[in-house]
């Protein structure tokens, strides 16, 4: 049975592959799953039909038969659990892999919103320098330490697993700040996850749908 994701109709960030369906779809084609997507506006989103799925009303979703599930962690997470490729076997290093799921979304990513936060919504404030200095450091802080464990090793723990994958999918939200090239063994990691092919056919895919709606309006 082909399970079904829902993802934005038109990305906000305009197909540059950070919105959160990215992470599944990166995960599905690392399993080699096939699916399908459901395109949502910002307004069907929050309609009851998608909020039965999804109870904040936002995308990512994941339907497989009865099972519906939200939050792109337990999403790829489920994904890791029920097919080869995203968690090791061995069983120590199977719950260190997802302690780096969890250390993605829980201690990496939120420094990381807080600063897209401070760029999109708080220019306009008159302590907007100091907040943003302050969320720039907080973000080092948490690149610096990740740089020092990763040292020279090409993943975060032996073999690639889902934690990589998350943990890349969050560090590339800080791409284009220029604070990742702070970082250079950071940076050629968060390359190695982006050259992977199973990343780059997600990539392509949402860019199409971000394509196709750019061609539609036209
Ligand atoms: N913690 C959730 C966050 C989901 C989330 O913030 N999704 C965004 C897209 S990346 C969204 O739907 N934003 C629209 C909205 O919140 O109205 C996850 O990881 O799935």
């Amino acid at each position: 049975m082909k399970p079904i994701i829902t993802a934005f109709e038109r990305s906000p960030d305009r197909g540059r592959g950070l919105a959160r369906d990215m992470r599944v779809r990166w995960a599905l084609e690392e399993v080699g799953q096939r699916y399908d997507v459901r395109l949502l506006s910002f307004a069907a989103m929050k309609e009851p039909a998608h909020r039965a799925l999804h109870p904040f009303g936002q995308i990512p979703t994941y339907e497989e038969g009865d099972l519906v599930l939200f939050e792109s962690g337990a999403i790829v997470l489920h994904l890791a659990e029920c097919h080869a490729g995203l968690l090791p076997d061995d069983a120590a290093a199977r719950a260190r892999a997802i302690s780096w799921m969890f250390a993605a979304l829980n201690t990496v990513e939120p420094p990381i919103l807080d600063l897209q936060t401070v760029l999109f919504l708080e220019r306009d404030k008159s302590w907007y320098e100091q907040r943003l200095a302050m969320v720039k450091d907080a973000i080092r802080k948490r690149l610096g330490e990740l740089s020092h464990r990763l040292g020279d090793a090409d993943w975060l723990d032996g073999a690639f697993s889902a934690g990589d994958l998350l943990m890349v999918s969050v560090l590339l939200r800080v791409k284009t700040s220029g604070l990742l090239d702070e970082y250079p063994n950071l940076a050629a990691y968060v390359a190695r996850g982006e050259a992977r092919p199973a990343y780059r056919r997600a990539f392509a895919d949402q860019l199409a749908v971000f394509n196709a709606a750019l061609a539609g309006e036209s």
